[in-house]
């Protein structure tokens, strides 16, 4: 995958990257960006090959949120028109989990984005915040959602009405981030640990991942119907079988994601 103009692409073993790729302006995520990593996600989707996407940013910073420059003129009726948020809404559509590695500034936008992955790891030096406020906007992209459903309401609003930035370790304490590292660290220990998720039967995994999100938006009873229908599913896969199989002679099993 060459064709890529804000992002790099490399697919390593089982795993598909993507790395945000504006350094000189700390990442900042353009229309094109956006509509890039999602293409680039699609295709990971799609490939058989890759199991789970890792999500980095090239430089200094994960992304110090959208193109301000591209942003300053935009008006209202364009943002409608152009269905702006078309491509951001589908990313929470991606089957396989996405892996973000926050190092340096993941504001604005690019918290939005850390947002949307499935596990997030940082470094040490790692500083979120919706800085939106300062701007006179607010965050458009999911942040006023995702963020309160994840820390709570008292402490979204916080950060949300200040648009004070946050520390990795601050973070890290209010359940937003799963592991903090040193920046050196922090693409070797993701991979290790993303290593873990691509070894599991895949479909598992795509199941666990879709009935996970759910608990997000739906009440435990709804929820639970749901995960009862893939629990269900996965008995008809052959994953199943060669996994229960497996345990049973005392052997490792060979999962072909069927
Ligand atoms: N946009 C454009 N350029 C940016 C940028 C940004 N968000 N952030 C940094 N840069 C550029 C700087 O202008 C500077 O460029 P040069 O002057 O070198 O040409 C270069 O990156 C390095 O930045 P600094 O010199 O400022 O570096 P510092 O270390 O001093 O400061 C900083 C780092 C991250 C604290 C600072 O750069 C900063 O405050 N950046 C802006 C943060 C911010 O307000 N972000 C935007 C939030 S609003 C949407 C979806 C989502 C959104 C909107 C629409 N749709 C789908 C329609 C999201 C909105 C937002 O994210």
């Amino acid at each position: 995958m060459t064709d890529f103009e804000y992002i790099q692409t490399k697919v390593e073993g089982e795993l598909g990257f993507i790395e945000l790729n504006r350094p000189h302006v700390l990442n900042a995520i353009n229309q094109k960006m956006v509509i890039e990593i999602l293409d680039c996600l699609e295709r990971y989707d799609e490939e058989e090959s890759v199991k789970v996407i890792v999500l980095t940013g090239n430089g200094r910073a994960f992304a110090a949120g959208a193109d301000i420059e591209e942003m300053a003129t935009v008006g209202a009726v364009d943002i409608e028109l152009k269905n702006q948020f078309r491509s951001w809404d589908h990313i929470a559509e991606i089957k396989k989990p996405i892996i973000g590695a926050v190092q340096g500034f993941a504001l604005g936008g690019g918290f939005e984005l850390a947002l949307c992955c499935d596990l997030l790891f940082a470094a040490n030096n790692a500083e979120f915040g919706f800085p939106e406020v300062q701007l006179g906007i607010m965050p458009g992209a999911g942040g006023t959602q995702r963020l309160t459903k994840l820390i709570g309401k008292t402490r979204a609003m916080e950060w949300l009405l200040t648009g004070d930035r946050m520390s990795a370790t601050e973070a890290e304490r209010l359940g937003i981030i799963n592991q903090t590292f040193m920046p050196e660290l922090l693409l070797e220990e993701t991979v290790r640990f993303t290593q873990k998720i691509a070894e599991q039967p895949s479909l598992s995994v795509r199941m666990i991942k879709e009935a996970t999100l759910k608990a997000v938006d739906m009440s435990v009873a709804e929820g639970m119907k749901f995960e009862r229908k893939n629990f269900s599913l996965l008995f008809s896969s052959e994953d199943q079988k060669e996994g229960m199989q497996a345990f049973m002679e005392k052997r490792k099993p060979n999962y072909r994601g069927r």
